[in-house]
Parts: structure tokens; sequence; C-alpha cells
């Protein structure tokens, strides 16, 4: 393997026929139209290739202003490889490198925010899509309205010139914008559930909150529009040895390289007022049955991929294909998704669900993506309320058990907030939640796992509604009970046994 240092750096000198992914955007920043807010590896790995490949199929104004939010990470070497990363693509079929070469500068949220709202009200600027993870859209689990309750947003409420929350910097943005009257759109690419609409409505709310004028509220309902899409594809963090891999393939030097499975998939809603770039062709499905889409990818995907992350690090394993090939694990993953999950999901027309399961199994399968159990299983007091109360609450209102969705909260509880005395082992315990300390705190007064589980559900960290089912409440108990006593092994065949039992 060639040593990477040694080896020229990647930039516009060094280039020239390395595989280019699609087609270059525009050289001059001033042409580029899409603002993106979330500059990590997803992004990078999906609408970023994504737009390649539609810059590919018909040329425009589609560069991309990249802002990270706090991290120098990805922002200080794409500045110095002149805005180029690589994709290595980990498949059955092997593993290639590709260049893009779309993104035209750079930024960071949290020091300069006033260049992002700068930005946004730059009428070139037609575009922001966003990949701030769920906690970036200020929904709180307990209401489901704006998270009033967050110290960093009420700061921004207060000062909405000076905003260092995402909806702070979107309100502040279209305000400026207003006064252009141009058209915008916000496109989201997080897994949140209506995550437009979320987005519209926190945006307004928050304008509402801050006492702004009745023309900007106009403007933003009338001239921005905020569609819904479904992003999947699988992104693991990157590793240092991601920089070697490119190395031994390109022959150049990458600090900024991302790593991804083969499968692709976004389907947006096809809602542009100021113009898109052409990403049909650029392998996007344009749909107006979004939501369904999205219940697909949350229910059968991301929520049993939690699953499978906490079983799996409570079990000792370090990654999803470790885990989801434990016999007892795949049974829960398949339960979960086909008898809880998929009753509750309206398909979208024509949709081959038996075909999405048969490849996501075949997904997490992926060794060669190394995707581990502790990145998955992070941030789960953001993640899991668009994962489990809307398919809990719809079986425990038809006198039903959703048993595989408690045992998922038990398995989290057990990792992220360990009841008293019960160590989950160093995977779980790498895990990592904004929350963590709050719910430790909630959960402090138990005295026994059961009371455990109940003090932190009746706190509303997954949702309010479910926070008054006593049949969950009680559910969860017993799985976290049977975790502490007699391992996760044992609660997932309890939780099995129960499954859509009758409650009443
Ligand atoms: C995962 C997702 O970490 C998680 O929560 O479920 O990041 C998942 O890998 C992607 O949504 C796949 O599209």
């Amino acid at each position: 393997m060639p040593s990477s240092g040694n080896i020229p750096a990647l930039g516009r000198a060094t280039v020239e026929g390395l595989p280019l992914l699609g087609a270059s955007a525009p050289r001059d920043p001033a042409r580029a139209g899409i603002i993106h807010l979330g500059l990590g590896a997803f992004h990078r790995a999906h609408a970023a290739v994504h737009t390649a490949r539609a810059l590919a199929a018909e040329e425009g104004d589609w560069g991309i202003l990249g802002f990270a939010n706090r991290s120098r990470s990805v922002v200080d070497p794409m500045r110095r490889q002149d805005g180029l990363y690589s994709v290595l693509e980990l498949s059955d079929a092997g593993t290639r490198a590709d260049v893009v070469d779309v993104h035209r500068g750079f930024g960071l949220m949290a020091e300069d925010p006033h260049s992002v709202v700068r930005e946004i009200a730059t009428p070139q600027r037609r575009i922001l899509t966003l990949t701030v993870s769920e906690g970036g859209y200020s929904v709180s689990a307990r209401t489901g309205g704006l998270d009033v309750d967050s110290p960093a947003l009420r700061q921004d409420l207060q000062d909405p010139a000076n905003p260092r929350t995402v909806i702070g910097l979107l309100a502040r943005g279209l305000t400026e914008r207003a006064s252009s009257g141009e058209p915008f759109t916000v496109l989201p690419c997080d897994n949140v559930s209506s995550a437009g609409q979320t987005a519209r409505r926190m945006v307004t709310e928050f304008l509402e909150h801050s006492g702004a004028r009745d023309d900007i509220l106009a403007y933003v309902r009338d001239q921005v529009a905020f569609p819904d899409a479904m992003v999947d594809r699988i992104v693991p963090a990157t590793t240092a040895g991601t920089t070697d891999q490119v190395a031994e393939l390109l022959g150049v030097r990458d600090d900024a390289p991302v790593r991804a499975e083969k499968f692709s998939m976004w389907v947006i809603e096809d809602d542009f007022p100021a113009g898109r770039p052409a990403w049909d062709l650029g392998g996007a499905i344009m749909s107006d049955e979004v939501g369904k889409y999205e219940q697909v990818k949350l229910r059968i995907l991301n929520g049993p991929h939690s699953l499978i992350a906490y079983l799996g690090a409570l079990d000792g394993r370090r990654t999803i294909p470790e885990s989801f090939e434990q016999d007892w694990i795949a049974e829960a993953t398949l339960g979960l998704i086909r008898s809880e999950n998929l009753p509750t999901i309206d398909l979208p027309s024509g949709f081959d669900v038996d075909g999405y399961i048969a490849d996501l199994t075949h997904r997490w399968h992926n060794h060669d993506l190394g995707h581990r159990t502790r990145q998955v299983g992070s941030d789960g007091s953001m993640r899991l309320p668009q994962r489990i109360p809307t398919p809990a609450l719809f079986h425990l209102g038809q006198g039903r058990m959703p048993a595989l969705l408690a045992l998922t909260v038990a398995a989290w509880f057990a990792c992220v907030v360990p009841p008293r005395g019960f160590e989950p082992g160093e995977q779980a315990r790498a895990m990592s939640d904004p929350a963590q300390d709050d719910l430790v705190a909630i959960a402090e007064r138990a005295t026994t796992p059961a009371e455990h589980a109940r003090v932190l559900l009746e706190s509303g960290c997954l949702s309010g509604e479910l926070a008054e089912s006593e049949e969950f409440i009680s559910a969860v108990g017993e799985l976290l009970t049977t975790i502490v006593a007699s391992g996760p092994r044992a609660a997932t065949a309890a939780a099995l046994s129960a499954s859509l039992k009758e409650t009443r």
C-alpha cells in the first residue's frame, strides 16, 4: 500500500485523468445555485453525487456552497483541495473511487452565521438543502411543536438577528431575502417524517414567536417551497484508512474522502419555484407520494436499524453486519419490519416492498462498510421520536402490544441510560447522545429497571402521547428488567412471543 504521505495531494492540479463522478459544476462561485447546511459525509455521498450526475445530463448553475456546523474537519481539507473529494463505493462488485467536483465555497455556520444569512438573501442562490440531523429541526418530542424549551432556540428567539440554530438561521435568511421577493426552495434531506412540512412549520412558528412582520410571513408562505424528500444511502463515518484506500485506487492523497454503499435512493416532491438541477436525470425519483416513501424509510430501515444497533451493542458487537448475523437479532429485526411496522405503512403505488426488504437485508450484511453499532445507536433521543411513536400508537390504539418497538426502546435505555448497576459494555458506552445527561438525571431517582423505564417515558422523551400509555410503559419496563437480569437475547425472545398480543 502506498504511504499516502508521499503522494501528490488531490486538487485542481492533480485531478486530470482521475475518474470524475457525473460532471463538474460551473467553476464560478457566483453561479452556485445551491446552499447546503450540514457539510458532512452523508450530503457528500448523496445529494452532491446526484447533483454531479444531474449536471452530466443537463448543464446548469448548480454549484454548491457548503456550510459545516462547527467542525473544520471537512471544510479545511475541501478548501485546500479546491472543493474536490472522492467517494469510495464499497460493494460486492469491489471497491471503486470517483472524484466529485460540485462544491464552490465553504463556511462554518457556528462561526459565521451571517454569511449563511447573506447567501440565502442572494438572488442567485435558489435552493438550500439540509442535512442537519433530526435535532436540527428543533421539534420538541414532548409537544411536536417548536422546541422552545431549548436554551439555544430561546436565545435565537430573543435575538433573531444573530441566529445560532438552523431554524433561526433559516428564519433570518428568509427574512432578508423577502425584500427581493425572489422565490426560494428549502429541501430537507434528513430522516424526519414530512421533513419539508416540518421545516416549514418550525420556521413559521419561529417567525411568529419572534414577532416577524406579516409581509415576511406572507413571503415565506407564498414564495418559499419546502418539498418533502426521502433520502437513503448508508454512509458510515470516514476512517483514517479511507485516505489510504483512495491513495491506493487513485494515486492521490484525499483528506476529505467519503465511503458509501452502492445503493442510493432519493425521492423528492417536485416543488421548486426557483428551478432545480435535473435530479430526475441524476438518479432521483420525483414523486407526489413522498410521505409514503418516508414512512417506508423510517419504519422499514431506520427504526429496525436502531434495534440492530442496540441489541448488537448489548451483545458486544462492533458493527451492524456482525449484529445482524446473529440469528436472534435478525429474527427480531424482521419481526419488527414485517409484523409490527409494515401494517402501519401506506405503501407508495407500485412499490415493491419485498424487493426493498430483500435489498435491505443484503445491505445490512455489507462487512466492507463496517458501519458501527455505536454510530447508528448514537443520538437516539433525536432519532427514536421519528421511528417509534407513530407505529407504536397505531397498534396500542387497536389493543395490541408492539413488543418489538418496546424492545427497541428498552434496549436504547439499556445502552445509553443504563439502570443503576447495569454495565452495557464498551460498544454501548461509546454511543453519544446530546440528551444523555438530562436522561440520566431524570432516571436518577428510580430504584428498579421498571421504574427507570417509567420515569424516562413519562418525561415525554419519545412523545407526549406515548408517555400516557400505561401498557407500553409496563412492556418497556418488563423488557428492560429482563435485559438487566438475563441479557438482551432473553428479552428478545420475550418480545417476540409478546409481539401483537392483545392488551385488553
Ligand atoms: C441510520 C441511518 O444511523 C442511523 O440512524 O439508520 O443513518 C441510515 O444508515 C441511513 O438513513 C440510510 O439511508
